[in-house]
């Protein structure tokens, strides 16, 4: 195996985490676009954004408990807001909030003390925030024009600027988890892989960074989607829903059974890939407890089921 990608396919099995200001409308990640919310009103959804239960530690040892290895969390989702203290645009948690903490700073703290290793997730082709960003088709037409948009000062402006800013700050990053990169060049592409390998040669990078063929160290396979096919040997990832959503939500009360997770856990690794399953925490900064007791459920089991 390639000792590049050795400790990510030795993990197995991953926490995903979507937090971001969108928990607190309690409707998923994609509200601002369902709704189209304009931005001078979403942005007013950080002012009251205060999540003081939120605890990196508490955060860790569940994924600990759970049996997970590495944890990739939201640092910037499709909304555009930095869960971390970004100096390449203000629309971030600590200079938008009263919380005025970075928890990407607390989660690499707990992470280093706990073993677990932290990577992040980044939007780097949706970002309805900011005027200039430029999807295949998921834009904000609601408050920009498309005729007026000028990628490149969208991507040296704030996507490279703040994706060195997570691999300048926060220690070692164990990957970097990029999502829905429709209408991105094959030389963009190419650029944002090298330009993170640049800053750090470890940092491995999932397929979807680009829809050009074979890019990224491992393949994500769709939503819930289990095992590969075709002639591709890289290793390969499922992300997994809990329920039915990635964010906090009230409206989706449809929960996979510990013991549905286990099945799938061991369907997924038995073909031979990763599962990085998803927990979507409260605007107060809690995983929900129906989400945590079902991984301390799973948790339980690796143990009882291993010998170590
Ligand atoms: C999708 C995103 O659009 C969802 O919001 C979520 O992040 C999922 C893991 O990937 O492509």
């Amino acid at each position: 195996s390639d000792p590049a990608t050795a400790w990510w396919t030795d993990a197995r099995f991953g926490m995903f985490i979507h937090w971001g200001l969108y928990a607190a409308l309690a409707k998923g990640e994609w509200v601002m676009y369902a709704d189209k919310i304009p931005v001078r009103e979403y942005e007013k959804l950080a002012g009251d954004f205060n999540p003081q239960q939120f605890d990196a530690a508490a955060w860790v040892q569940l994924a600990k408990d759970a049996g997970m290895k590495y944890i990739v969390i939201t640092a910037k989702h499709h909304d555009g807001f930095a869960m971390f203290h970004s100096k390449a645009d203000p629309f971030n948690i600590v200079d938008a909030t009263p919380f005025g903490r970075d928890p990407m700073k607390e989660l690499a703290e707990a992470c280093r003390e706990a073993g677990i290793v932290l990577c992040f997730y980044y939007s780097h082709v949706i970002d309805w925030h900011h005027p200039h960003s430029l999807h295949k088709e998921h834009n904000n037409t609601w408050d920009y024009n498309l005729a007026e948009k000028h990628f490149p000062e969208y991507w040296e402006g704030k996507a490279k600027p703040q994706l060195k800013e997570l691999l300048t700050s926060y220690g070692p990053v164990g990957l970097l988890w990029f999502d829905t990169a429709g209408g991105l060049s094959e030389a963009d592409s190419r650029d944002i892989v090298a330009f993170v390998k640049g800053l750090q040669p470890d940092c491995l990078i999932n397929s979807r960074v680009s829809h050009f063929i074979g890019m990224g160290d491992y393949v994500s396979k769709g939503d819930n989607e289990i095992g590969m096919s075709g002639e591709d040997q890289r290793p390969w990832e499922t992300p997994m829903t809990l329920n039915q959503s990635w964010g906090y939500t009230t409206r989706d009360q449809v929960w996979k059974t510990a013991e549905a997770v286990i099945k799938k856990l061991v369907n997924v690794i038995g073909k031979g890939g990763n599962l990085l399953l998803n927990v979507g925490p409260t605007p107060e900064g809690t995983i929900p407890e129906l989400s945590a007791e079902r991984l301390r459920e799973v948790g339980e089991w690796i143990r009882r089921n291993s010998d170590a």
